[in-house]
C-alpha cells in the first residue's frame, strides 16, 4: 500500500514536471514545429533502439513553417538527444541559425554540429518534397556496397528500396574537383559539394543510397516515414543476404514494390509502428523526449 502510494506520487510528480516542460517548450514554437520536433526526438531514440544508429548517425526534419530550414541536433549520440539539443539550420550551406528551443543562443554560440550536416542540407536542397533524412552506418547494409551488389526490395515493408537496385555512392571514385587531394579521404560528407554529389546519386526508383565503406542515406516524406524506410532497409538487407545464401535473389516486381510501399507507409500503418516504437523507448530511462508526455503510464 505504502509502495503504491509512493510510486503514484513519483509518477504524478514526474508527469507534472514533463507537463510543465512541454508547456514551456510549446509556447516558443508553432504547433507544426512542435509536432515535427517531437517526432524528431522520438526518431533519434527509436533509430537507436532499433539498432539503425549507434553512437553515430543522425536524422533531421525540414521546418514545416519554412522550407528553407531544417532541424538537426548538435553533435551527440542520437539516443541522448533532448529538446535542448535541437538546432535550426538554414539549408543554404547547412548554416546554424539558433537553438530551436532557446533562440537566444545564435550563430557561433550554437554548439558545434555534425561534420556531415551537408548530407541533410543538400538532399533538402535537391528534393523539395523530402521532409526528413536519415544517415546511418548500419553494418547490415555495408557488405552490399562493398560487394557492389545493390539492394532490391525483398518484402512489402521495404518497397521504397526499389527494384532497379539502390545506387551505390563511392567517394573513392569522385573527381578531385569534388573531393580534392588535400581534404580528408575518410568518406565523410564534409562539404556542400560532397553533399550535392551524394544527393545526385539518388534514383527515382529508390529512396535509399548506399554509401560504400560508410553506410546509407534515406529520404522520407515525413520523419516517421524516413525512420520506417531506414529500419526496413536494414531488414531488407538481412533478407536479401539470406536469400542469396539459399541461391536466389528474386525480390519483388516493380508493381509489388510500389503498391507495397503505398500500403505499408500509409498513415495508419506508420502510426501503428510508431505507437509500438514510442512505447518501447518510453520504458527505457536512456531516452528522454521532453516534448511529449510518456505513452505508457505505470499501472501500479
Ligand atoms: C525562412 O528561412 C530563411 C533561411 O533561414 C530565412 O532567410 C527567411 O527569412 C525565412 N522566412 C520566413 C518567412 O521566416
Ligand atoms: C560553408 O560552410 C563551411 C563550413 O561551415 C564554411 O567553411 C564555408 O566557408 C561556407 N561556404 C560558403 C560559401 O559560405
Ligand atoms: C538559453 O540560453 C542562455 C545562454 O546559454 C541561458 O542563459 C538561458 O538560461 C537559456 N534559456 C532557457 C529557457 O533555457
Ligand atoms: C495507396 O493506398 C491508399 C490507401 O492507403 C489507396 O486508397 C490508394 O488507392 C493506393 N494507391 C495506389 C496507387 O495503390
Ligand atoms: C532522383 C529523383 O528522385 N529524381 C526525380 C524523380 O522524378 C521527379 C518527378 O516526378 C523529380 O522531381 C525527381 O527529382
Amino acid at each position: 500500500m505504502r509502495r503504491v502510494q509512493l510510486s503514484a506520487w513519483i509518477l504524478l510528480a514526474s508527469l507534472r514536471s514533463v507537463a510543465s516542460t512541454i508547456t514551456k517548450a510549446a509556447k516558443t514554437v508553432s504547433p507544426a514545429v512542435l509536432s515535427a520536433t517531437t517526432d524528431l526526438l522520438d526518431a533519434n531514440h527509436i533509430l537507436h533502439f532499433l539498432g539503425v544508429v549507434d553512437a553515430f548517425g543522425h536524422v533531421s526534419a525540414r521546418n514545416p513553417d519554412n522550407a528553407s530550414e531544417f532541424f538537426l541536433t548538435f553533435s551527440l549520440a542520437p539516443a541522448l538527444s533532448t529538446s535542448t539539443s535541437i538546432i535550426t539550420y538554414e539549408i543554404d550551406n547547412a548554416t546554424a541559425i539558433d537553438l530551436t528551443f532557446n533562440t537566444s543562443v545564435k550563430g557561433s554560440n550554437v554548439p558545434s554540429g555534425f561534420a556531415e550536416r551537408f548530407i541533410h542540407s543538400q538532399i533538402y536542397q535537391t528534393f523539395p518534397d523530402v521532409q526528413s533524412v536519415v544517415h546511418s552506418h548500419t553494418t547490415e547494409v555495408l557488405p552490399f556496397a562493398a560487394a557492389n551488389i545493390p539492394l532490391t526490395a525483398q518484402m512489402h515493408t521495404a518497397g521504397s528500396v526499389g527494384t532497379n537496385g539502390t545506387p551505390i555512392f563511392d567517394t573513392g571514385s569522385l573527381p578531385t574537383s569534388i573531393l580534392p587531394e588535400d581534404q580528408p579521404h575518410d568518406m565523410l560528407i564534409r562539404t556542400a559539394i560532397l553533399g550535392d554529389a551524394l544527393a545526385s546519386a539518388f534514383s527515382n526508383d529508390s529512396q535509399i543510397v548506399l554509401m560504400k565503406g560508410h553506410g546509407m542515406a534515406v529520404r522520407g516524406s515525413s520523419v516517421r516515414d524516413a525512420v520506417f524506410r531506414a529500419f526496413y532497409t536494414v531488414q531488407d538487407a538481412k533478407v536479401q543476404f539470406q536469400a542469396r545464401m539459399l541461391g536466389v535473389d528474386v525480390g519483388l516486381t516493380p508493381r509489388e514494390a510500389t503498391d507495397g510501399a503505398n500500403t505499408t507507409e500509409s498513415v495508419a500503418l506508420l502510426g501503428r509502428a510508431w505507437q509500438l516504437w514510442q512505447g518501447q523507448v518510453d520504458v527505457s530511462d536512456l531516452y528522454t523526449n521532453d516534448l511529449r508526455a510518456p505513452t505508457i503510464v505505470d499501472k501500479d
